[in-house]
């Protein structure tokens, strides 16, 4: 019999990961097989599980993407797939491509996918690549919400202009999240992404965000060495 998008949406859910799309793979999204999967998180919907995971806990580097690895892994093999991580490049996997194929996804002005119910608070944990065809049927497309945002608060709102020149002067960004000044933006979550309008009840809490602003800059930190 073959696999349905339900059966993976069943084993995705019991590991506490979200299903974030499928679609039919082509020579330019950069993987040959029949079917792509996208696994990752809405909200705070695998803050949970993963906080209260051995990962979590180990004090070891990189808790999340450990965890991923696990969880995603997991799921690759009890349904007979590959698994494919965002982390761990470059080459980075073109997850941002993929995502705006799977599911109602538009660019922000931020550099980050915009969603018209969770916003800019969602991301990917790991994909499944299938070699078999699933059927799935394409995302129905939605207005991207940032054509009718009139102000563009994200724009504004960041405290070091970051994004003042069109796109993302990260350097900018982590001289200020790594000095005191930047405290607010560690434990509130980035000022830019906040200050959307869209998709607020899916902000991240303050753990939450404080894990992910730690986590980027610790990377940062360790890129540059
Ligand atoms: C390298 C990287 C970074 C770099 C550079 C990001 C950049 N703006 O260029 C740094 C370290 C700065 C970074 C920072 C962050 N990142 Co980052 N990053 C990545 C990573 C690992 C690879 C991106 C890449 O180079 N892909 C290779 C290209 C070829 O793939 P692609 O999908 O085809 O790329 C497309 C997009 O880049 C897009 N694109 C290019 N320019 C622009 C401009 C706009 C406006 C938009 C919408 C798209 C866009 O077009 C490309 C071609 O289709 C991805 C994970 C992944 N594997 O995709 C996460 C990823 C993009 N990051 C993510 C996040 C959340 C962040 C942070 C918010 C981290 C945090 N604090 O939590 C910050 C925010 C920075 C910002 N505002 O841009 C999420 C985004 C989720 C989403 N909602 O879209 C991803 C997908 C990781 C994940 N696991 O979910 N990141």
């Amino acid at each position: 019999m073959s696999l349905t998008l339900q059966q993976v949406l069943g084993v995705l859910t019991s590991l506490g990961v979200a299903m974030r799309g499928a679609f039919h793979p082509g020579p330019e999204d950069g993987v040959k097989g029949g079917t792509l999967v996208l696994a990752g998180t809405v909200g705070d919907s695998a803050w949970g599980t993963f906080s209260s995971s051995p990962e979590a806990a180990d004090g070891r580097l990189d808790p999340l993407d450990r965890w991923s690895r696990r969880v995603v892994g997991l799921a690759a093999e009890r349904l007979g797939a590959k698994a494919l991580y965002p982390f761990g490049g470059p080459p980075h996997w073109p997850f941002q491509r993929w995502g705006a194929r799977a599911e109602a996804l538009g660019s922000s002005p931020l550099g980050l996918l915009i969603h018209p119910d969770f916003g800019l608070w969602h991301g990917y944990r790991g994909a499944l690549l299938f070699a078999e065809r699933i059927e799935a049927a394409p995302p129905v497309r939605r207005p991207r919400p940032c054509d009718t945002c009139a102000d563009k608060p994200c724009l504004s709102a960041c405290p070091v202009d970051a994004f003042a020149a069109g796109g993302f002067d990260e350097a900018r960004c982590l001289g200020h999240i790594g000095s005191a000044a930047g405290a607010e933006c560690m434990t509130g979550s980035c000022r830019a992404r906040r200050a959307c309008p869209v998709g607020a009840a899916y902000r991240y809490g303050p753990e939450q965000s404080a894990f992910h602003m730690n986590a980027y800059l610790a990377a940062a930190r360790r890129r540059r060495c």
